[in-house]
């Protein structure tokens, strides 16, 4: 009895999957569906861990119609180009043989033609705010599972597990354990990223909530890890962006907000992690490199913010904040909104660097995530 496709995919492999995702990716055509598992622009470690992870586990839950074939593809939302700037991501990875050859980067699949075809079937992971350029996806979302506050259009019904919790993984992870699908590699994947991103669950940091804690508990008890030691190995690799130029710095973890109009203020945010404001504007030839990447990024407004541990790992991270770019006044009137917000307590910046307005951030909790919403509701009152 030759053994069933259905079964042949239960026992796949994490690698045998990724390989066999990338051959269905040069035949497209054959396919009747092509479901696509999406993380963020800025593609995180949450973002990649949670794309990987889903769409294996759609994979391996396939009930395969013959007549109705699906290609399952996890993407990562950025060009390969940018993978190695990930250096958590590189570590991590690392450590179960997998590199960039394995992963499908943005430029590796053509979502456009997909969309045309109507075969794209689509499950947003660790975002539920699609990136300007990718808006016309919208309507081929049939699922989102994500810890930012949800900002999805009421509109447009999708399955929707939203909840803010530190890590997407924490969802990923919790939606899995109910089916019983995770192997030794998913379990130590989902660990990782979660305990990176809660700073091993560290409440003084503030990212995490009861339900992180308790999936890693239950994800412990499937496949104990040595949670301190891989922590301070990921924490380490992600800190350490010593080899990275300014310019990747600057897009190593890049958010825009969305635009609605072309007349709309261009604005991104960066997220240098490892370095504090100090470090970052005595790097050589900074101020010319902040103007190359906002041109180059077509933005009137760039804001930059820092999280470093000045007091080594096993203190909560310092956060400082600087708003920059071309357009000064756009510039000052988001620095003077963002600090008289009560959330980020910022606090003028003991020094000051040419054409930026710069805070340190004295609620240490809030996050890119906080950051993000306040500026989105600035340019939404500006227009
Ligand atoms: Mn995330």
């Amino acid at each position: 009895m030759p053994t069933s496709r259905a079964s042949l995919q239960a026992n796949i492999k994490m690698e045998d999957f990724l390989k066999h995702s990338k051959v269905c990716l040069k035949n497209l055509t054959e396919f009747n569906e092509v479901h696509v598992v999406l993380g963020n622009e800025a593609c995180d470690l949450d973002s990649m861990v949670s794309s990987l992870i889903y769409a294996f586990s759609i994979f391996k839950t396939l009930s395969n119609v013959p007549a109705k074939q699906t290609a399952v593809v996890p993407v990562f939302n950025i060009p390969r180009e940018d993978f190695c700037l990930r250096t958590e991501a590189v570590f991590l990875f690392k450590q179960f043989h997998l590199d960039h050859d394995f992963f499908t980067f943005i430029e590796d699949i053509e979502l456009e033609t997909l969309m045309e075809t109507k075969k794209l079937k689509l499950t947003l992971v660790d975002h539920n705010v699609l990136a300007q350029a990718q808006k016309y996806l919208e309507t081929a979302v049939i699922e989102i599972l994500d810890h930012h506050q949800d900002m999805w259009p009421a509109e447009l019904k999708v399955n929707k597990t939203i909840e803010l919790v530190g890590s997407c993984c924490t969802l990923v992870a919790e939606k899995l354990l109910a089916v019983d699908i995770l192997d030794n590699m998913m379990c130590s994947l989902l660990l990782g990223t979660i305990l990176l991103d809660t700073i091993n669950l560290d409440p003084r940091a503030g990212k995490t909530t009861h339900k992180d804690k308790q999936i890693v508990s239950r994800l412990m008890e499937r496949h104990p890890v040595a949670v301190d030691e891989l922590y301070a190995g990921l924490s380490k690799a992600k800190f350490d962006v010593s080899a990275i130029s300014t310019p990747d710095l600057l897009r190593k973890d890049y958010k825009a907000l969305p635009k609605n109009s072309s007349e709309a203020l261009s604005v991104s945010i960066s997220a240098v992690s490892g370095l504090s404001m100090q470090e970052f504007f005595s790097r050589a030839q900074v101020q010319h490199h902040i103007v190359k990447f906002c041109e180059s990024s077509c933005l009137d407004v760039l804001v930059i913010m820092f999280v470093y541990f000045g007091d080594g790992l096993d203190e909560p991270p310092s956060k400082q904040l600087a708003v920059c770019g071309p357009n000064q006044d756009a510039s000052g009137q988001i620095g003077d909104y963002l600090s008289t917000s009560a959330e980020l307590k910022l606090k003028q910046y003991s020094e000051s660097y040419e054409n930026c307005f710069v805070y340190d951030q004295e609620n240490i909790k809030a996050t890119r995530k906080d950051v993000f919403p306040l500026v989105h509701a600035f340019l939404q009152n500006k227009l």
